[in-house]
């Protein structure tokens, strides 16, 4: 049974005027060592791709899908499961990344829940089998359902606290069993609203003691995947407690969960937290912390989660360069956490998106590989911090003077003329790359 009347789509070159082929995306490609493949690791969001129907605060469903063809839920979940490989391996997706009620629905209680899940991780591992198609990761939805409404981890109720544990434990189990290469936690509800009725202390405690169970139960289960935070300031709630980048490693310090966790950047969320997709990354990489990246962006109009199919080359050049810096992914990839436009409701739809996708993101690579391999920015920076490299500036790096030593050397010498940081010239250069790589 197939799904989607698209043939496989394949590598035809910028050339091409074919729009359901690859122009950048050249998978077997070699870029800075790797191939194309291997550099992007794409996934697939399940949720995205095959639980949005479209649906938007003003306006029901404009997606009926031809594999939702039946009122029973489960025939529903394995027809999706069937759809979800069908569509990886036309696009040459190596991964997915689900939530657990993106592949099963919620049952009435927990257990039966759980027993569902089984079922429909058996029809995946058979897919992953025949197709080598692999799970990038795993996460557990404890946002969505109603007992959720004041928080899962960070919820002033304990009986929640001790619901979303076990959930939190299941969807662990199940990513083990799918082979993830990482778990997420995205903190769907742990927020606050209002300060008026929040212990942020107790609600801070709490949530670091969730995720050192997790990290407990991981090394019990024998769960080698990373386990990886995906910071994001607001929405769904109007202070989301794992903000940006920096205020999810300052929490991880505080309750010596460092070494156990790293971050999965989401280029929306960074762009809601008023930084770019590129501060984000490097601020985890220069404090050893970047794990895996969601995919999309934004639109600079609007002030939410728009999670759009990334278009921008000039972003995903800029990220690439981060990712290339850090010396590439290891466990972690590009996720699209990304969702058609409610009006692109056909299933040829998804292929375009992800096409353009994986292209811009194909391209970003191509131009951040030429721009470090001919250190065009290192370059740079190394001549302007150069002041550092010798006498007064080697001292100062090498910790080897205080205020006084300064001091003396300050009315002594003086200081020495700044020069330009040539900003236009850089970006100048940056836009040749792009253009012309
Ligand atoms: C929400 C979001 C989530 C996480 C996984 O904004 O990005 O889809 O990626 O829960
Ligand atoms: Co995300």
């Amino acid at each position: 049974m197939s799904y989607f009347d698209v043939p496989a789509i394949k590598y035809e070159g910028p050339k091409s005027k074919n729009p359901f082929a690859f122009k950048y995306y050249n998978p077997e490609e070699i870029v800075m060592g790797k191939t194309m493949k291997d550099q992007c690791r794409f996934a697939m969001s399940y949720w995205h791709t095959f639980t949005y129907m479209g649906k938007d605060p003003f306006g029901g469903d404009t997606m009926f899908r031809p594999w939702d063809n039946t009122a029973d839920e489960m025939e529903k979940a394995i027809e999706r499961v069937h759809a979800a490989f069908e569509f990886m391996e036309k696009m040459q997706i190596p991964f997915f990344c689900f939530h657990d009620v993106d592949i099963a629905p919620r049952a009435a209680t927990l257990k039966e829940t759980n027993e569902r899940l089984d079922v429909i991780v058996k029809v995946i591992k058979e897919e992953m089998a025949r197709t080598g198609i692999k799970c990038l990761w795993g996460t557990t939805n404890a946002f969505g359902d109603d007992k959720f409404v004041h928080g899962a981890g960070t919820s002033c109720n304990a009986t929640v606290f001790a619901y979303a544990a076990a959930q939190i434990k299941k969807a662990m189990e199940i990513t083990k069993e799918l082979g993830g290469v990482n778990y997420v936690f995205w903190g769907g509800r742990e927020g606050y609203e209002t300060l008026l009725n929040t212990d942020t202390g107790l609600e801070l405690d709490n949530l670091a003691r969730l995720l050192r169970m997790a990290v407990d139960y991981a090394k019990e289960i024998g769960f080698e995947g990373q386990l990886l935070i995906e910071p994001k300031p607001k929405e769904p709630t109007k202070h989301q407690y794992d903000f940006d980048a920096a205020t999810v490693m300052a929490f991880l310090r505080k309750y010596d969960l460092q070494d156990y966790f790293k971050l999965n950047i989401e280029a929306n969320h960074a762009t809601l937290a008023q930084h770019t997709f590129q501060h984000e990354l490097n601020m985890c990489r220069i404090n050893g912390m970047l794990g895996s990246v969601d995919a999309n962006q934004g639109d600079p109009m609007l002030g939410w989660d728009t999670d759009q199919f990334p278009t921008n080359v000039y972003d995903t050049t800029l990220a690439m360069y981060e990712i290339l810096l850090d010396g590439g992914f290891t466990k972690g990839g590009l996720n699209f956490d990304s969702k058609v436009r409610r009006g692109s409701f056909q299933e040829d739809d998804l292929f375009l998106a992800y096409i353009a996708g994986m292209d811009t993101f194909a391209r970003g690579l191509k131009v951040a590989a030429a721009l470090l391999e001919d250190k065009v920015f290192e370059n740079f920076k190394a001549e302007r911090y150069a002041s550092y490299k010798e006498g007064i500036g080697y001292d100062i790096i090498h910790d080897r003077v205080g205020f006084k030593e300064l001091e003396a050397y300050a009315l002594e010498n003086g200081v020495t003329k700044n020069t330009s940081g040539r900003q236009e010239m850089l970006e100048m250069i940056l836009n040749q790359y792009i253009m012309e790589v």
